[in-house]
């Protein structure tokens, strides 16, 4: 067991920046310390990180994540080895993944099902969220007991995709009652899968067929109206706490507003893409490229102000969190499943290794502040998913930490700073004023130097707590 100095860096919490010391010792941090504090009390740590002139901040928390999902016919061509490799290159040192129940499976097996896909083969810290995809007698009763039992304590539900992972009203009420009682949060995928399925087929059947039907075939009304039906369904089964998760429009962050100004416990999260990159720019370039670019919820046009409306809803809190649904697929032989037909397209992109890199833009553009970056990247993402040991740099707070350079640079792309597994990046050209410069996770160095030197297997499973928010 050794000591660790982080020293002369600039500590930014979710409240605050001050000069100081971060003192480690093994795997948790024991205290911060005054600019000289060190010497006078006669540390003398094993490692010693110099920090001078960066941010000192706690390691990053993706909470929405999905390795090796299998969707559309293939599976998101990250492992929980290349995934978790690229997100300690990204500064994150938690992830949380969906593990997956579909209608007539097991919920037990689904969970057993990630946990030996994730055993061993992660890089940083792993929890997960259980998506359950058939609501019945059973599957109510499991998810009390992994919330009991398993240190999972967040549901997602699908109001999209039918015939996969859909449930009705009636499922959602259901799931949300038993949520209640075991003070469990539900996620929700909020869009009218059922409207959405006429207007593909529908777009179809004109021959439309391109890349940006997908977006066209999902407006703006369908995840709105879907996210105002869930807050009504959370509302009606007691103000039960509901997520909604990758929020891309301004009519639906209206609905979470105004639900949050009426008091019920409802929260939201964005992600990079939907803040970043559009209907025009993206999805509409020639031939299938677009499909890069296939996600769902979808990009929306630049023309609205859609993008600026979430940076805001970013600062007024109306969205806690940023994550980044990464979900990626190749675009040889994966996103290609869907050449001719928008629909067969596998729904992801991958952005687990850029979420800091992103975010930290818009400090340096002035539409967040750096403590908010902390705040919507790490500490929130903890408190709000119950992850009790992460998201802050505090004594008794594992030592997760990214040390950032704000004098360095980042080019994003496949040839530049790329290491997930995909032949293509959706961030191609993008270039950040700030840089990663060491990550640490539980006191062990993953990232120095441009250099990975961490180990795929030091990653361990995190049982989590109730939301912080709520109890
Ligand atoms: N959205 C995606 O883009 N991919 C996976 C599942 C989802 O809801
Ligand atoms: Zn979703
Ligand atoms: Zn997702």
């Amino acid at each position: 067991m050794s000591t660790m100095l982080i020293q002369n860096g600039t500590i930014v919490s979710a409240t605050g920046q001050s000069q100081g010391d971060v003192l480690i010792d093994a795997e948790t941090i024991v205290g911060i310390l005054a600019p000289g504090q060190a010497a006078g009390l006669g540390v003398n740590a094993d490692v010693v990180v110099d920090a001078a002139g960066k941010y000192v901040i706690p390691g990053g928390v993706d909470a929405h994540t999905h390795m090796e999902l299998p969707f559309g016919g293939t599976a998101a061509s990250d492992t929980f080895e290349t995934g978790t490799v690229a997100a300690a290159w990204g500064g994150i040192t938690t992830i949380i993944d969906f593990a997956v129940q579909t209608a007539g499976n097991s919920v037990q097996e689904g969970l057993a099902t990630w946990h030996a896909k994730a055993a061993g083969n992660c890089a940083i810290d792993y929890a997960f969220h259980q998506i359950v995809g058939g609501v019945d007698e059973q599957s109510l009763k499991d998810m009390t007991y992994l919330v009991d039992h398993e240190g999972i304590t967040s549901f997602k539900l699908f109001m999209a995709y039918p015939g996969v992972f859909y449930s009705d009203d009636g499922q959602i009420l259901r799931a949300m009652q038993n949520a209640g009682e075991s003070g469990a949060m539900i996620m929700m995928h909020a869009e009218n899968g059922i409207a959405i399925d006429v207007l593909v087929a529908q777009a179809l059947a004109r021959g439309e067929t391109d890349p940006m039907y997908h977006s066209l075939t999902r407006p703006v009304e369908l995840e709105a109206e879907a996210t105002h039906r869930a807050i009504e369904l959370s509302k009606v089964a007691g103000n039960v706490p509901l997520y909604i998760v990758h929020m891309s429009a301004s009519e639906a962050l209206v609905e979470v507003a105004a639900a949050q100004h009426a008091g019920l416990n409802v929260f939201a999260e964005t992600c990079p893409q939907y803040l970043y990159l559009s209907l025009e720019d993206q999805l509409m370039q020639p031939g299938f490229e677009g499909a890069k670019w296939v996600c769902s919820t979808p990009l929306r046009t630049k023309h609205a102000h859609h993008q600026s409306d979430l940076w805001k809803g970013l600062r007024m809190n109306e969205l806690a969190v940023v994550s980044t649904d990464h979900c990626p697929f190749c675009y040889k032989d994966q996103k290609e499943l869907g050449l001719g037909n928008f629909s067969a397209i596998p729904n992801g992109i991958g952005s687990v290794e850029h979420r800091m890199e992103l975010l930290y833009q818009g400090v340096v553009t002035g539409e967040i502040t750096l403590e908010r970056w902390v705040e919507t990247c790490s500490t929130t993402p903890a408190r709000m998913f119950g992850l009790d040991k992460k998201g802050q740099i505090a004594p008794g707070f594992d030592a997760d930490i990214l040390v950032w350079d704000p004098n360095g640079h980042t080019k994003l792309g496949l040839n530049d700073k790329h290491h997930m597994n995909m032949d293509h990046s959706a961030w191609e050209g993008f270039e950040i004023d700030g840089k990663v410069d060491t990550v640490i996770s539980r006191g062990k160095v993953l990232v120095q130097n441009d250099q990975f030197v961490g180990t795929v297997g030091h990653g361990q499973y995190v049982r989590r707590g109730l939301s912080q928010y709520l109890h």
